[in-house]
């Protein structure tokens, strides 16, 4: 018996997806050299269903791939049901429903992993000679890219050497050869933290990647918790249901047991490689590869008919934006809260590719503040920029609750009529970020710090409550009776 359900196993997830029409069979044979990588990205665009390839012309066969596994829908399939599946949650989730339960699971007792014995994982098992990941249909995903990604849509598994915490985290995978790949171990990220203490002692770091893992174990790999916090917990405390893992063949970590298919092996201490480039999340392929980390694997297990996720990553809204920037408005509002700021939600617009979070401030608790806009945008600066989260996040935007900054619309509109050019946005030149941000300078990102900012959408006397702003809208010019008479007889008007 193998756990169940979409948020805790990839396959009944899609078959979800697939039952609900948010998931399309592609009743043709798709070419996994840019065909699949295009039709996926046109979905992305269009707010279309996740395009299910399962005839592609060259690859294992067997092997199948599934396009925009988080890509957004249209509204009236539930713009968000992807990503609200992943966090277990009904197709009809909004922004706000999420993150508040994933908030919740944070100050939730870890419900760690159960071990099982075996499971769907281990229907296939490959190794020594039979093990080609250059066989598998592994696709090209942007013309630019620099070679074929395994892993977009996976997480890495390594745990530290004294055994006190296992990390899942999700990084790209560039394919390096037959039993090899090539990929991102930043020293920031919990996967490059954990690969430099087994390097400091010599070691190559025991490995393993998922890919079609369970859904709200990829949602938490993709999520900035602590250092020392065992994701694999953290999904136990989000789903309430342990996530079932079962061990590896090569080594002693444990995956999850109903993933359709494992990668086991090691990250050599020093080995490199070239890697990308890659279109990325920010919407831009900048052209050059970088030495990175050389992955070895031993064994690849898999399920019967597998299913890889791919995610082509680009201009928003793909997985880098709906899962990153919904897992980093979590955490980065919970970093707030619990710092005592008066702070209604946050939200990293997808709109905005992952480069700005937009935070707004209840404004009966910012009047008590009795603050000044330096004060305000120094102590976000500080709290944010010095978290694990917030050293994502190069820019904020800070404006009060009165704006729904789940819409991007009225985001926009704030950030126009209330910043001020002169005076509202605050420079954090020493605060350190991800070096990956598009308008960096190479002297800022050789430094590692510089390009943060924090910028007050805040009207004068929004601070002490003296503004004499009234919006002009139908939601704030009207007597609530006449807007609920005119919505409730709106067709009268002459409006289907
Ligand atoms: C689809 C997707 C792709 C990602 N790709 C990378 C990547 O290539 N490199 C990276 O450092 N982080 C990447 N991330 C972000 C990390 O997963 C995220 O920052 C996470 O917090 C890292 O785990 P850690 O906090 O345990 O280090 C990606 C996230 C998602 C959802
Ligand atoms: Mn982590």
């Amino acid at each position: 018996m193998t756990q169940h359900g979409p948020a805790l196993n990839f396959r009944d997830f899609l078959d979800t997806l697939l039952a609900t029409g948010d998931a399309v069979p592609v009743g043709r044979p798709v070419d996994p050299h840019l065909e699949a990588g295009a039709v996926t990205r046109r979905a992305y665009e269009t707010h279309a269903p996740a395009p299910l390839f399962t005839d592609l012309t060259t690859g294992t066969p067997g092997f199948r791939l599934l396009g925009a596994p988080a890509g957004m829908s249209t509204p009236d399939k539930g713009a968000y049901g992807r990503l609200a599946a992943h966090a277990g949650l009904d197709r009809d989730a909004t922004p706000r429903t999420v993150v508040e339960k994933l908030i919740t699971a944070m100050h939730t007792a870890p419900l760690p992993p159960v071990t099982v014995t075996d499971g769907p994982c281990k229907e296939n098992v490959v190794r020594g000679a039979d093990l080609d990941l250059t066989a598998l249909p592994v696709p090209l995903l942007h013309q630019e890219d620099g070679g074929r990604y395994l892993g977009t849509y996976g997480f890495h598994i390594v745990r530290t050497p004294d055994a006190s915490w296992t990390s899942w985290s999700v990084a790209r995978t560039m394919l390096h050869g037959p039993t090899t790949l090539v990929g991102p171990a930043m020293p920031q990220q919990h996967l490059g933290m954990i690969h430099a203490m087994w390097r400091e002692k010599g070691l190559r770091t025991p490995w393993a990647m998922v890919l079609g893992a369970p859904p709200a174990a990829l949602a938490a790999a993709g999520m900035p918790l602590p250092a020392h916090v065992g994701e694999d917990g953290y999904v136990g405390a989000l789903t309430g249901s342990p996530v079932e893992v079962v061990r590896a063949e090569t080594h002693d970590l444990y995956v999850p047991a109903n993933a359709e298919i494992v990668l086991e092996g090691y990250l050599s201490a020093d080995e490199t490689a070239p890697e990308g480039p890659m279109g990325e999340y920010h919407g831009y392929s900048f052209g050059e590869s970088r030495p990175q980390p050389v992955f070895h694997v031993e064994t690849l297990t898999h399920r019967d008919r597998p299913v890889l996720p791919v995610c082509v990553a680009g201009l928003p809204p793909e997985e880098n934006h709906t899962i990153w920037g919904t897992m980093i408005s979590a955490t980065a509002l919970d970093t707030l809260r619990t710092a005592g700021l008066p702070v209604d939600f946050a939200w990293c617009s997808y709109e905005a590719a992952t480069c700005w979070l937009v935070v707004s401030l209840d404004r009966a608790g910012l009047r008590r503040m009795r603050t000044t806009e330096r004060e305000l945008a120094d102590t976000v600066a500080r709290v944010l920029f010095g978290s694990h989260a917030g050293w994502l996040v190069p820019k904020v935007l800070l404006v009060t609750d009165d704006i729904d900054i789940t819409d991007i619309r009225q985001v926009v509109w704030a950030l126009a009529t209330r910043s001020h050019p002169g005076t509202g946005t605050h420079t954090y030149p020493d605060a350190p970020g991800i070096p990956l941000v598009p308008y960096l300078t190479p002297e800022e990102v050789a430094a590692g710090h510089g390009g943060k900012s924090v910028t007050c959408c805040l009207l004068p006397g929004q601070l002490d409550g003296t503004s004499r702003a009234v919006t002009a809208s139908f939601a704030t010019s009207y007597p609530p009776e006449l807007r609920r008479r005119i919505v409730a007889e709106w067709a009268t008007y002459g409006y289907r």
